[in-house]
């Protein structure tokens, strides 16, 4: 779907906790390493308006060695990428520490790199493609589709989902002002187009390329560093400044 390669920015959201149920193997194998899980977005600009970080739960994830002590989560693919572009610990090397089933991944707390609600949880999303960017996704439910239809879903059953009421707590924060759809242009889509869950993947499709180019092209800042600018001017400076304090970094595939 895509002609030529794709120019992510690696979002590095350090882990606070871990679940109880890791921090036994964590604590013996990744011992004094500063621990990311890293997201891949086309969005940098969202990034204010991050809620919590999704993952599959059947993907599986490692823990590779990346530069100046630091370890990064993220699938083995997305690491043999990273190890190409200089980005781990070694160029062309992948050094796993740790492998860790997406579903065990689910309740660690992390930072929200930009975000007003600074710490975050990691929850399930059924959509999360395993061959696709890091295999993290963070999610910014005021400006994308899936991941405010996803976050709806988790809020109305979490026990089905197996995760805490708390992680999901936080409601969708206003970031962009489009003038179609007002400061919450991904919940106004969704109630718009009816979109149920996360499993109307087809209207879904469409309401991220409308939330896409609606923001893009018509958007303005209404919180942040670059409050009042256009989406458009902003994204490249919210991207470089994030990259300029060592919280993301350039990633293509
Ligand atoms: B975007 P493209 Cl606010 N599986 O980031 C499923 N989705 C994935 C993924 C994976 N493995 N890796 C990344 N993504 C998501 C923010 C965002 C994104 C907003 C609005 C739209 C949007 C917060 N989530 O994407 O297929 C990530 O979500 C719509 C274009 O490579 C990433 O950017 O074009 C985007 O999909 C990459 O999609």
């Amino acid at each position: 779907e895509n002609l030529g390669p794709q120019e992510y920015t690696g979002l590095k959201m350090e882990v606070v906790e871990w679940p109880s149920e890791l921090k036994e193997v964590v604590s013996s194998k990744l011992a004094g390493k500063k621990v990311f899980l890293v997201a891949a977005t086309l969005r940098p600009e969202t990034m204010y308006g991050q809620t919590n970080c999704f993952v599959g739960t059947s993907i599986k994830y490692g823990v590779f060695a990346a530069k100046n002590n630091e370890a990064y989560v993220c699938t083995n693919r997305a690491a043999r990428n990273m190890a190409f572009q200089d980005i781990l610990a070694k160029e062309g090397e992948v050094t796993q520490l740790l492998e860790i089933d997406g579903s065990k991944l689910v309740g660690t707390k992390i930072k929200a790199p930009f975000g007003i609600v600074p710490e975050v949880y990691v929850l399930p999303m059924e959509g999360v493609k395993a061959n696709k960017g890091t295999g993290v996704v963070t999610s910014v439910p005021s400006d994308s589709p899936d991941d405010f239809a996803t976050l709806t879903d988790l809020k109305k059953k979490p026990e089905f989902y197996k995760i805490k009421p708390e992680w999901c707590a936080i409601d969708p924060i206003p970031v962009i002002n489009t003038p179609a759809y007002g400061d919450l242009t991904a919940p106004a889509l969704v109630k718009k187009m009816k979109i149920n869950s996360q499993k109307d993947v087809k209207q879904l499709a469409e309401a991220k390329e409308i939330a896409y180019k609606e923001g893009f092209y018509a958007g303005t800042m209404i919180v942040g560093e670059y409050k009042g600018m256009k989406v458009e001017e902003a994204k490249t400076m919210v991207r470089k400044a994030m990259i300029d304090a060592g919280l993301a970094f350039a990633y293509a595939e």
